[in-house]
């Protein structure tokens, strides 16, 4: 049987209602009545815009030195009269404002750009390795934070891995990762890697949950995006961000054969019987970097499936998609197509 979590939580939550309502009937009964997200939207932003506007942080200190840390970041609140110290930016007057469309209501959400990092941007789905700081915008209480780099996958697929807040899979992929980093004294230092701060409605992180010790809590997180790595859920070859195929940031409402797997969790996506990583046409690479050689540049459609390197030689096996027939539609989606290149291959 195939697991959806959306209905298992459902499930969940209609047992624990059927239970809360079998109680004896001299005991109050427990009503938990969750708020209407447009509203709460709405006085969300609200907050938000006052903190903004009546917070600073210590903007000349990042003008100088690089691989500033989370830690160097330092948010005050302007009293009342005071104007914003020299050195300092008032977060209006420095934050990117961003829009989304979540769960039907729209959302802002805000970015301090601190720095963008040189590495490459992870998507929406992959796995990230990062130092942060949540706290939240309300109390300025610290909830959480990891000086230690931390791996976390941003969407989860509800069996081995939970993913992340809304805001998180929005924000983290607008960032790029380090360069690489050296080993001093073993201690790791990354290079150019990204930094910033995002200020986040309840919406796009816990709304009712209790994560952060009280409902609907609006975020700040400081965060150092570090290091990524591609993630493929069902190891189809396809990986997770490009099952999204209506691009929506969503792999979740993707399900070419209809039977409630989505796609990032299809081993055979368009229910042909023959196997979507089977579908996919593999190609081995070998460069030799001691004779300077470079990696070869993927096709559309092309993804890496996995390497390996001995001696200065990278071995890269890719799959890709191919459109036999021409219709437009890729093979392992479409279900008149069943080649297996497996078995032609060998
Ligand atoms: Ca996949
Ligand atoms: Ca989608
Ligand atoms: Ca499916
Ligand atoms: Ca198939």
């Amino acid at each position: 049987m195939k697991i959806n979590t959306f209905k298992l939580s459902l499930f969940i939550l209609t047992v624990l209602t059927v239970f809360i309502s079998c109680e004896d009937d001299d005991l109050p009964t427990i009503t938990f009545v969750e708020e209407d997200r447009t509203e709460q939207q709405m006085k969300d932003s609200d907050s938000i815009i006052d903190y903004l506007s009546t917070h600073y942080y210590n903007s000349s200190f990042f003008e100088t030195g690089t691989d500033h840390k989370y830690t160097d970041i330092i948010i005050t609140e302007l009293q009342a009269g005071e104007d914003v110290p020299e050195g300092s930016t008032l977060l209006m007057d420095a934050v990117e404002t961003h829009t989304t469309e979540f769960l039907e209501v729209d959302y802002e959400y805000y970015i301090l750009r601190i720095n963008q990092g040189a590495g490459e941007a992870p998507k929406f789905t992959d796995l990230v390795r990062v130092r942060y700081e949540g706290s939240s915008v309300e109390d300025g209480e610290v909830f959480d934070s990891r000086i230690t780099p931390l791996d976390l996958t941003l969407v989860g697929n509800g069996f081995n891995t939970f993913g992340t807040i809304r805001a998180w899979q929005l924000v983290m992929p607008s960032f790029n990762t380090s360069t690489g980093f050296s080993i001093d004294n073993g201690v790791v230092n990354y290079n150019n890697f990204g930094l910033g701060v995002m200020f986040v409605p309840s919406g796009l992180a816990y709304f009712s949950g209790i994560t952060t010790g009280s409902s609907y809590d609006n975020l700040i997180f400081k965060f150092e995006m570090l290091q990524y790595e591609t993630v493929d859920d069902d190891g189809d070859g396809i990986p997770s961000y490009a099952e999204d195929l209506d691009a929506n940031l969503s792999v979740f409402d993707d399900d070419s054969d209809e039977d409630e797997a989505p796609n990032f969790i299809d081993l055979d996506d368009d229910d042909d019987d023959v196997s979507t990583f089977n579908e996919l046409e593999q190609t081995i690479y070998t460069v030799d970097t001691n004779m300077g050689e470079s990696e070869p540049t993927l096709d559309d459609n092309e993804y890496e499936y996995s390497r390996s390197t001995d001696a200065g030689i990278i071995t890269i096996t890719t799959v890709k998609a191919l459109d036999t027939d021409g219709n437009g539609v890729l093979d392992y989606l479409d279900d008149e197509v069943t080649i297996n290149y497996n078995e032609t291959s060998s």
